[in-house]
């Protein structure tokens, strides 16, 4: 008997202390400064054989030609989130060096490329916005306001010249008609200030639905699992064949364009983590 009600006891204290922990957190994740965590999954794949392994995954275009990655990155920036009520959080706007992602598929973990934010206010947020490539707005703050990035890009291979710029999408690998054997890079890009150059302007943005409302809180840290489909760069809304005029092309022209066009379609939110 005595070792019940010592365990009822215990059980009781146990509770009360479950219950204030619990209510004083709630003080603190309504209090309007309250910041949480944000995660961003990058899941670079073909959407009918699934992850890209590079030098391995092949695949077969809607025009009939094979092909296989070796190098696939690309340099995502101006995330920002859309609550309920439309309100939107830029998260390091045209700011490179904070606000700026590569992603390297030879950085995936089982398949998933990952990009941590901090500091996003809480709330319930429905929609992610994102930039493929670097804003003219961003570019043309100079060298020295992204000399962080700058150096980091160029650690990845994504610079050309500071006078050219950035590489936005990064694309090589071996294609061919009966077998993935002939060489071939696409390096998607602005050739520096596009005005002035007279160039097309390859930045592009995206915005899309989340399926779960993402819930950032002190306590809770969502993860957007994103879907890029790479099916979009060959078979895409324009079908595109590789072929001696364009499997060495660099910058932004007219196949570049198109090859941005289709890749800016790739990503899809497939599902919100809340925990
Ligand atoms: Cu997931």
């Amino acid at each position: 008997m005595k070792i019940y009600k010592f365990l009822s006891l215990f059980f009781i204290a146990f509770t009360f202390l479950t219950f204030t922990s619990c209510s004083s957190n709630d003080e603190d994740d309504s209090s309007p400064e309250a910041k949480g965590k944000l995660q961003l999954k990058f899941e670079n794949g073909f959407n009918n054989l699934g992850n890209i392994v590079l030098n391995q995954t092949t695949q077969t275009s809607s025009s009939g030609q094979k092909h296989q990655f070796s190098t696939l990155k690309y340099v995502i920036s101006n995330i920002s989130l859309i609550d309920e009520n439309g309100n939107e959080f830029k998260y390091h706007e045209n700011n490179p060096d904070q606000g700026v992602f590569i992603i390297n598929q030879e950085n995936a973990v089982a398949g998933i490329v990952y990009i941590n934010l901090d500091e996003i206010p809480k709330n319930n947020y429905k929609k992610i916005k994102f930039g493929l490539g670097i804003s003219q707005n961003a570019y043309l703050l100079g060298q020295n306001g992204q000399a962080e990035f700058w150096d980091k890009a160029k650690k990845e291979s994504l610079t050309w010249s500071w006078a050219a710029g950035y590489i936005f999408v990064k694309l090589e690998g071996k294609y061919g008609a009966s077998s993935a054997n002939t060489e071939f890079l696409n390096h998607t890009g602005n050739m520096g200030n596009v005005t002035a150059n007279n160039t097309a302007d390859l930045y592009r943005e995206v915005t899309l639905d989340l399926p779960t409302t993402a819930r950032v809180s002190a306590t809770i840290k969502p993860s957007i699992h994103i879907l890029a489909d790479f099916n979009q760069y060959l078979s895409g809304e324009t079908a595109l064949s590789l072929s001696s005029t364009n499997d060495m092309a660099m910058g932004s022209n007219q196949h570049l364009v198109n090859v941005t066009n289709n890749l800016v379609k790739m990503f899809k939110v497939d599902h919100v983590h809340n925990d």
